[in-house]
């Protein structure tokens, strides 16, 4: 099967989908990167090919009731086997980077021990076929798929899978570091942290608050570790991606705004204190100390995680309110998030933010965006930012013409885009926006229910069709522009 080859109309300059950038646009800063991500569990499929090793998602997946509908890894977007013709959908929609994630279990299945060549060829295949389409690659080391043998040997709760971790990142930049001019190491380490070891809703799925802070101090050592490794084997520029939390008040009293300070303190400033600051924030140990005495720190810890970042990726979808206790919350406390992610920060609750909703029912915020980043250009003076993920999942369907109509992911992406470049204009060195997703894609615990992606993929037959949200960020890619202002059509 071909790319999509139904779409009415090829974005370019002269002739323009409807709602991409017209009289009104707004153009982004000169040499802004316009990109989409994926994940490679998320994607490709093929979890028994050419050696590859089993990792804690494919774990988790074979837990009855741990995912909707008993979804699995399977088929993904079988994109380890369409490899070319998602790159021809990139050109297609004129990318001008790709990120995606390494599968630490297909390049070193059992974490440590030995590299597996098949695997290895597959990303650098991948790295060349990108490059040739003039395509920049951007690879992230870890998005949450480590292998099971590392888990069985106690995962990121343990210092070792840290170590393990570093020389995976130095199997891989000698591996591709000839080719690859940006390094991420960790994707959203706090989600892998809490919501795997603490809300235990993400693999490997426990529920053990005081391993989630060791989980998330291994991480942080993990990248600390591994942006040396690469720094030494191939000098490329290094940086981590956060998903900071967008947290306001529930209500204008007290008790709100510290709850906020208190959630802020573990959704953000016990992953910004270390790695930017080489410290964990007074406030956050003194909150969390009734869960952990942190003596898994180290001698030497704190200096390794805040190695000097070249970037900072940044994730943002919505934006969060926080109430001091459920009672607070009012009738809002039904919309309450699983409160074990709020390790340490019980009785908040956090709200959806925002009247809008996405099918994932997250708010519609693109303040949000604008707040996160011009926080990040704060707190990490100098650091260039790249939002490495936003998007939207909706219920989209290929109408009976062959298309799909996603207006509301256009309004979104527009709005949030304008966010960003408002974020630029203000001072903050936001140098690119990958949109999440490419592709439709397993959504973790809520399996194929959800789509991100800017290509519709029908999973039964793996035929993909660009959405009109994916012609028209094409459009805003080839202008280097958003539209200004008037609603998104489709
Ligand atoms: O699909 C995920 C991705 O893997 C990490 N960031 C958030 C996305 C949407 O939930």
């Amino acid at each position: 099967m071909t790319a999509s080859t139904q779409t009415p109309q090829t974005p370019n300059a002269t002739a323009r989908p409807s709602g991409a950038p017209d009289a009104a646009r707004e153009e982004m800063p000169a040499g802004f990167v316009w990109g989409a991500s994926t994940s490679a569990f998320q994607i490709e499929g093929a979890t028994g090919a050419d050696g590859r090793g089993p990792s804690i998602w494919d774990d988790f997946c074979a837990r009855p009731g741990a995912v909707l509908g008993g979804d699995t890894g399977e088929p993904g977007a079988d994109h380890y086997r369409r490899m070319d013709e998602d790159i021809a959908l990139m050109r297609e929609l004129g990318l001008g980077a790709y990120r995606f994630s390494v599968s630490w279990p297909r390049v070193r299945p059992g974490g440590g021990g030995p590299a597996n060549r098949a695997g290895i060829d597959f990303y650098d295949r991948l790295t060349d076929a990108l490059l040739e389409a003039g395509i920049t690659p951007w690879p992230t080391l870890y998005h949450w798929d480590l292998p099971s043998e590392l888990e069985e040997a106690g995962g990121w709760p343990v210092r070792d899978t840290a170590l393990r971790f570093a020389e995976y990142a130095a199997l891989m930049g000698e591996a591709l570091g000839d080719r690859i001019g940006h390094w991420t190491t960790l994707n959203e380490p706090w989600c892998s942290a809490f919501l795997g070891y603490a809300a235990g809703i993400h693999a490997p799925g426990r529920t053990e608050p005081a391993a989630s802070l060791a989980a998330a101090h291994h991480l942080m050592l993990g990248h600390g570790l591994a942006a040396r490794e690469l720094r030494r084997v191939c000098g490329a520029q290094v940086g981590i991606v956060l998903n900071p939390a967008e947290l306001v008040p529930h209500r204008p009293v007290a008790e709100d705004v510290d709850a906020v300070r208190r959630a802020d303190g573990v959704r953000n400033r016990l992953f910004t204190g270390p790695l930017l600051r080489g410290a964990y924030p007074d406030d956050v140990l003194e909150d969390l100390a009734p869960i952990s005495d942190f003596s898994f720190v180290a001698d030497g810890d704190l200096e390794t995680i805040a190695q000097p970042l070249d970037f900072i990726g940044v994730n943002y979808y919505f934006a969060e309110r926080v109430a001091a206790d459920r009672e607070a919350a009012g009738d809002a406390a039904a919309e309450a998030g699983p409160a074990p992610a709020l390790v340490g920060t019980e009785p908040a609750v956090l709200l959806p933010h925002g009247e809008e909703r996405t099918g994932m029912d997250w708010g519609v915020d693109p303040r949000g965006m604008y707040g996160v980043l011009t926080r990040m250009a704060a707190e990490a003076p100098g650091t260039d930012l790249y939002v490495t993920e936003n998007g939207a999942a909706y219920p989209d369907e290929v109408g009976p013409d062959g298309r799909v109509r996603d207006s509301e992911r256009v309004s979104y992406l527009r709005d949030h885009l304008l966010a960003v470049r408002a974020a630029a204009r203000g001072g903050a060195p936001v140098r690119g926006y990958f949109a999440w997703s490419l592709l439709d894609n397993f959504e973790w615990a809520w399996g194929y229910s959800q789509r991100f992606g800017l290509v519709h993929v029908d999973f039964a037959t793996q035929h993909r069709t660009v959405k009109d949200s994916g012609r028209w960020y094409a459009a805003a890619a080839a202008a280097g522009a958003v539209p200004g202002a008037g609603a998104a059509e489709g």
